[in-house]
C-alpha cells in the first residue's frame, strides 16, 4: 500500500515547513561569536573586564553572567546597562591567579535561552 498523491505533497509540504521553521529558529537563537576573556585563554588579574557579543540582540536584563572559581563557589557577575543590543559586560574584580569558568546565559529576541561555557585562567599581572 503506497500513500496516495495527496498524502504524499501533504507530506512534501510539511517537510518543508519543519525545514524552514527549524532553519529560522536556529538563525534567531544568540550564538555567541566573541568572548573577553578569550576560550581558554590566560589573562593578567586581578581584575578582568568581561564582553561578550554574540550574533543577535538579547535581552540583557533577562541575562546572566556567573563566575565559578576552582573550588566550585560562583559569584554573579553584575550585567553592565551600556552595552550594544548584541553584546553583554560585566567586571570580575579581585580575581586570584587560578583557573575559572564564565557561564552565560542569555535571552535572544526570539524568545530562546542559550548557555556556554567559557574556561579561562587567571595568571599575575
Ligand atoms: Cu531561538
Amino acid at each position: 500500500m503506497s500513500p496516495g498523491p495527496r498524502s504524499r505533497v501533504a507530506f512534501a509540504f510539511f517537510a518543508a515547513a519543519l525545514l524552514f521553521l527549524t532553519a529560522a529558529s536556529v538563525a534567531a537563537h544568540a550564538v555567541l561569536q566573541e568572548s573577553s576573556p578569550a576560550l581558554k585563554s590566560s589573562v593578567a588579574g586581578p581584575d578582568v573586564p568581561v564582553k561578550l557579543r554574540f550574533n543577535v540582540r538579547i535581552d540583557a536584563a533577562r541575562s546572566r553572567l556567573t563566575l565559578v572559581n576552582a573550588h566550585g563557589a560562583s559569584q554573579t557577575l553584575e550585567i553592565g546597562k551600556k552595552d550594544p543590543p548584541n553584546a553583554i559586560s560585566a567586571q570580575a574584580n579581585g580575581l586570584r591567579p587560578g583557573v575559572y569558568r564564565l557561564r552565560w546565559q542569555v535571552l535572544a529576541s526570539d524568545g530562546h535561552i542559550t548557555r556556554g561555557e567559557i574556561p579561562f585562567t587567571v595568571v599575575k599581572p
